[in-house]
């Protein structure tokens, strides 16, 4: 009887946890409710914005849509949450969102602590300073007894102060938990440094009064792999979102390009056939829980890796980031992907 009574509990609460939002099944919650929800940065050109109309666009939003297009075929089948850095966590943890695609570096401490998981790195970053130009300086090194402007709840914080430190030099920090409080603060002259992702200042300096008297020291002093998140205890879901990234990058690798890629499934190449679902024994997208033509749907939604780079922030776009480390792996970066056999 009390063996009973002790599995009807267990019972109970495993069903309480498979119920509850942040459940273990994320790909069939996900499919059941027809959308991904997505946490993206509040506002961030280039990333994550809303148009007048409130369509999201950006880089990390091309990716909730990429996520979106291999389980549904549809990249429309998205809604998205912004969050700002403090919030975005707690958003996760709880399962208000499914997939965290927000500038958001991959850490030890996200890693374990706080109970995520990240595999792809969509973006590798690092963090930089910007300044005025009229403050003549060349290097960080020179910027002993500044004020700077931070936000909190990022890995810009900690990295600040471990590098004055590090070096020697004496700083005044300016810490705000809000986005357009840190840009105001650093627009109106209260901060003579702003300090966060390099990719972050490339876009923030656009919403500059004068963006054109701002400039970007060399220094990087910091790894920021960005890349996105899901929470942990779902290998499933975890490998959906890894290997759509991975999609992308390998259908670079492969010159798929949302314009050919119909022509490309009739390719003669055998690794093509299969990456795009028209090899007739593959069992490569049913595995992973979703339709062969998987990876397909990924480059017909959103195109492959370098078409989403170039068309949100660089060269087709108002930012003009080089792609860098950012290339592929074949193209003197370090953008690499497993293979999809
Ligand atoms: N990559 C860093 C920084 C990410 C971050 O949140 N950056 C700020 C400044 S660019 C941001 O996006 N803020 C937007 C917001 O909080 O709404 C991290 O993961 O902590």
């Amino acid at each position: 009887m009390k063996i009973k009574l002790l599995s009807a509990a267990v019972g109970a609460a495993v069903f309480a946890l498979g119920a509850s939002a942040a459940s273990a099944a994320t790909l069939a919650d996900v499919k059941a409710k027809g959308f991904v929800q997505c946490g993206v940065n509040s506002g961030l050109v280039g990333f994550a914005q809303p148009d007048a109309s409130g369509n999201w666009a950006g880089f990390d939003v091309d990716f909730c849509k990429a996520v979106a297009s291999a389980v549904f075929g549809d990249p429309t089948k998205v809604k998205y949450t912004p969050l700002s850095a403090k919030d975005r966590f707690p958003a996760l943890q709880s399962g208000e969102v499914d997939i965290l695609s927000r500038n958001t570096t991959w850490t030890i401490n996200r890693d374990t602590a706080l109970g995520f998981n990240f595999r792809a790195v969509t973006y590798y970053d690092g963090q930089g300073f910007m300044v005025r130009k009229g403050l003549n300086v060349k290097s960080a090194l020179e910027l002993s007894g500044a004020a700077v402007c931070v936000q909190a709840g990022t890995t810009t914080e900690l990295n600040l102060a471990d590098y004055f430190k590090a070096n020697n030099l004496q700083y005044n920090p300016v810490v705000f938990e809000k986005l357009e409080e840190v840009n105001a603060a650093y627009d109106s002259g209260r901060c003579d440094v702003y300090t966060t992702d390099q990719s972050g200042l490339y876009s923030l300096r656009l919403t500059l009064k004068n963006p054109d008297e701002h400039m970007i020291l060399p220094e990087i002093i910091s790894k920021e792999p960005l890349g996105p998140a899901v929470r942990q205890g779902d290998d499933q879901w975890f490998d959906v979102v890894s290997w759509t990234a991975f999609a992308l990058v390998n259908a670079e690798d492969f010159g798929i390009t949302q314009a050919n890629v119909d022509e490309m499934k009739n390719s003669p190449n055998p690794d093509i056939k299969r990456f795009l679902g028209s090899e007739a024994d593959t069992k490569i997208g049913t595995d992973l829980g979703l339709t062969n033509d998987w990876a397909y749907n990924v480059i017909k939604g959103v195109g492959n890796y370098g078409e989403v780079f170039e068309r949100n922030i660089g060269q087709g776009s108002p930012l003009k980031i080089e792609r860098g480390l950012n290339a592929l792996w074949s193209k003197g970066g370090i953008q690499y992907a497993p293979p999809v056999r």
